[in-house]
């Protein structure tokens, strides 16, 4: 089986549309076909100033929200970064293997920092690109899934795993990513030029997946489209209505051009509100399963530590190889 790595930070509590859409409904597919390694990023959540306690609840929470949307503990391996220091060892080596320049290439890198200026982010900020390669190479993953956004951090990890093996001899796997087309960017809903992302200037454009289900109904039926009537698929000319038509369905498993047809001669007002049933009916047992999840801290925890043994095996497998490689001297 090939083996599929992906990650997920923990640090807005709640996952959005966009997270579930982009990323983590290819988790739950690729686990049926994957050697699957699925983690909580809290050595990541850390790039910017996190409350302890936030963080720790934050990222059980994240965990319950993997099991929640179809992650089977059974069928992949599911854990928390920080419970396999692996990744912040290798990350260290790939740290040296790459160029300052070309880490400072990284887009989101640029596009985190615009507001607030370079200068006020961590070097933990710059260089967690980085770590990233380091925690799909430990798994000699073939495939990523995630969003259009991280496709340039997986180039950069096939770019310095290439190194490494032209300078050390064959030691990882060159990955690829996995995005799904149609979804691999999810728009915000009050600006659909833009993704849906945690830091989004307004609320009202992200669907948050744990928010009361009337509260996110009520964003889709005030999501910002376009001055026409027609419901139509044009990424374009009608950005905002192409995300929903998107977002309806992916969520259903109708075609886009089922739901033109069927939309001919409406309004908007007629896809939102069956849109907003669509999401409610999707979130709500969502919304249940995380929670009945939180409630057994003991079976969320007996999960995480199974992972956690899981991963760890791997990973000190491929650590151990990359030490060698690089000259180290074993510790007897
Ligand atoms: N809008 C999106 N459409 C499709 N995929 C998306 N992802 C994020 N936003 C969209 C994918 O979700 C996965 C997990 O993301 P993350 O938790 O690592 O954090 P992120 O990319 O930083 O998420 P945000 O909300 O977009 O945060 P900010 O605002 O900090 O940038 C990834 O696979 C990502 O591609």
């Amino acid at each position: 089986r090939p083996r599929a790595l992906s990650g997920i930070q923990p640090t807005a509590g709640s996952f959005h549309l966009g997270n579930y859409l982009g990323a983590i409904r290819q988790y739950v597919a690729l686990q049926e076909t994957h050697d699957a390694f699925y983690m909580v990023v809290d050595l990541h959540a850390i790039t910017v100033p996190q409350d302890p306690a936030a963080l720790r609840a934050n990222t059980r929470l994240a965990a319950a929200q993997l099991l929640a949307s179809g992650l089977d503990p059974d069928r992949c391996t599911l854990f928390i970064q920080s419970h396999v220091p692996e990744h912040a060892q290798l990350a260290w080596v790939m740290n040296c293997l790459t160029g300052f320049g070309e880490a400072s290439r990284m887009t989101q890198f640029k596009d985190k920092t615009a507001k607030q200026g370079a200068d006020r982010a961590t070097v933990g900020l710059f260089t967690y690109p980085i770590l990233q390669v380091a925690d799909i190479l430990l798994y000699q993953a073939n495939h990523v899934p995630v969003g259009e956004d991280q496709r340039q951090h997986v180039e950069l990890t096939r770019d310095i795993a290439e190194r490494f093996n032209g300078r050390f001899g064959d030691t990882f796997t060159i990955p690829a990513p996995h995005i799904v087309k149609e979804t691999g960017k999810i728009y915000d809903l009050q600006d659909p030029a833009i993704k849906m992302s945690k830091s989004a200037s307004t609320p009202k454009g992200i669907i948050s997946l744990l928010d009361e289900p009337k509260v996110s109904a009520k964003k889709i039926k005030s999501a910002v489209t376009d001055t026409e009537t027609e419901i139509r698929y044009d990424e374009e000319k009608k950005p905002g209505v192409s995300n929903l038509l998107t977002i309806y369905s992916t969520l259903t498993g109708t075609t886009i051009a089922d739901l033109e047809r069927k939309y001919e001669g409406k309004g908007y007002g007629a896809l939102k509100t069956e849109l907003a049933e669509v999401l409610v009916e999707w979130v709500t047992p969502f919304r249940e399963r995380t929670q009945e999840y939180l409630a057994d801290p003991e079976t969320l925890d007996g999960i995480l530590a199974r992972g956690a043994e899981k991963a760890r095996a791997v990973a000190s497998d491929t650590l151990a190889r990359a030490y060698d490689k690089v000259g180290f001297l074993p510790a007897k």
